[in-house]
């Protein structure tokens, strides 16, 4: 998002222009933060993609993570905390044919952001979501967040947290998301592939990645992205593959409904393994929940990739589709006539006096009410017919 008085500007390109993403704003990120390996997967994806800047759009919330726009040469803007699906929202309603992509951290996206994160994604608005999970407030200096684990002793919890975090993706199932992924800053060729998916996916695509921040939570998912711990904690899922892990001498069965490792070998083939399908929805609530604590004796694995799609129509197509409908029945319509029509009145005019009237009148016939709110009185002060302007 180059900016010129806080204006950000996109110049057209022409088919042929050799197309880079990344913007003229000095990075502020902390040298070794998990943030430049994203920016730089996400420059590269749209790159490759062939999309034109001026039909890219990036809305973030407030945090590091969220200062993302910034780096990109695309439309964007760095919104309020948590407010970013708002935004989104209003956005894809009105230009659905943008490629509109919404940044947001562990703490904008699930503390502030909570209630507004899971509406986006059961009306499944057609944005792409990455969910910057640091386990840390990066930006205010290093409080814990909703998806820090319990004990973790962080500027706000000297003595070891006593909340127990959320799981995002689990949240993210909950509220029928359609496509769940996760990722890591450490591995930029998976995360790339992850988020080609996710751009090509048609409603809400969350995408969660595993972000280092090196100054307030380092080392916070060393077990699942260093060389020596990788291959026994993580979990690489592929469509119609096997789940198997630890260099492929472990896999994941499911018996009696539950997942159970088994050691690949004499008794168990990777044919005995559970495999994979990003559309059963019930297994898919089943890899959300592979979510052990690594450091316990036969932790199951960690999941990375693509867990579940569903191809559920978007918010914005069913809108449209409405207003269609609505003109077809009811005419273009004309928002004035509406304004000045029969459902809304103006504060002062007889209309108003009569509504209050009305609504005082309905009052009065329940005394108890007076009884339980003391502001009753005033309200009706202030509803006498003397205060009512002409
Ligand atoms: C309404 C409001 N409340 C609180 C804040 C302070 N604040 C700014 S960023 C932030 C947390 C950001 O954490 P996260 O989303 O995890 O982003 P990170 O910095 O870790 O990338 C908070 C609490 C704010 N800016 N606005
Ligand atoms: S505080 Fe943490 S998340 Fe924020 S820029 Fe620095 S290293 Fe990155
Ligand atoms: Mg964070």
């Amino acid at each position: 998002m180059s900016t010129t008085n806080g204006i950000s500007a996109i110049p057209a390109q022409g088919r042929n222009d050799k197309i880079d993403f990344s913007s003229d704003q000095e990075i502020r990120w902390c040298p070794g933060c998990g943030d430049y390996s994203i920016l730089k997967q996400v420059q590269t994806l749209l790159e490759q993609s062939g999309k034109k800047k001026e039909d890219v759009v990036f809305i973030s919330g407030i945090g590091c993570s969220s200062r993302f726009p910034y780096y990109l040469d695309t439309y964007g803007l760095h919104g309020i905390h948590g407010r970013a699906p708002a935004i989104v929202s209003g956005l894809r309603s009105v230009r659905p044919e943008l490629s509109v992509w919404m940044i947001t951290g562990d703490g904008d996206a699930l503390s502030i952001g909570g209630n507004h994160i899971i509406h986006l994604l059961r009306r499944n608005v057609d944005v792409n979501v990455l969910l910057f999970n640091n386990e840390i407030y990066g930006l205010t200096k290093g409080q814990y967040s909703p998806t820090s684990p319990e004990g973790a002793v962080t500027r706000s919890t000297p003595m070891g947290s006593t909340d127990h975090p959320f799981n995002p993706l689990a949240l993210v199932k909950g509220a029928d998301g359609t496509f769940i992924a996760r990722s890591m800053d450490r591995d930029p060729k998976h995360m790339r592939e992850v988020l080609a998916r996710a751009d090509a996916h048609r409603g809400t695509s969350l995408v969660e990645i595993y972000q280092n921040c090196n100054v307030f939570n380092d080392g916070a998912f060393e077990v699942f992205t260093e060389k020596a711990n990788k291959p026994g904690h993580t979990l690489f899922v592929e469509h119609g593959k096997p789940l198997t892990f630890a260099n492929g001498t472990k896999g994941i069965c499911i018996k009696e409904m539950k997942p159970r490792i088994i050691d690949i070998g004499p008794d168990f083939s990777p044919n005995d393994c559970w495999i994979h399908d990003e559309r059963d929805n019930f297994k898919a609530s089943i890899l959300v929940r592979l979510f052990d604590d690594p450091r316990f004796e036969g932790a199951m694995p960690r999941p990375f990739g693509v867990f579940y799609v569903n191809d559920r129509p978007t918010h914005e197509e069913k809108l449209q589709a409405q207003v269609k409908k609505a003109k077809e029945v009811k005419g273009p319509g004309d928002l004035d006539a509406l304004l000045k029509g029969e459902h809304t009145w103006t504060i002062g005019s007889i209309d108003q006096l009569r509504h209050r009237r009305r609504t005082l009148a309905a009052r009065r016939s329940f005394p108890e009410w007076k009884a339980t709110f003391p502001w009753q009185r005033a309200w009706e002060e202030m509803c006498a017919p003397s205060h009512v302007e002409h």
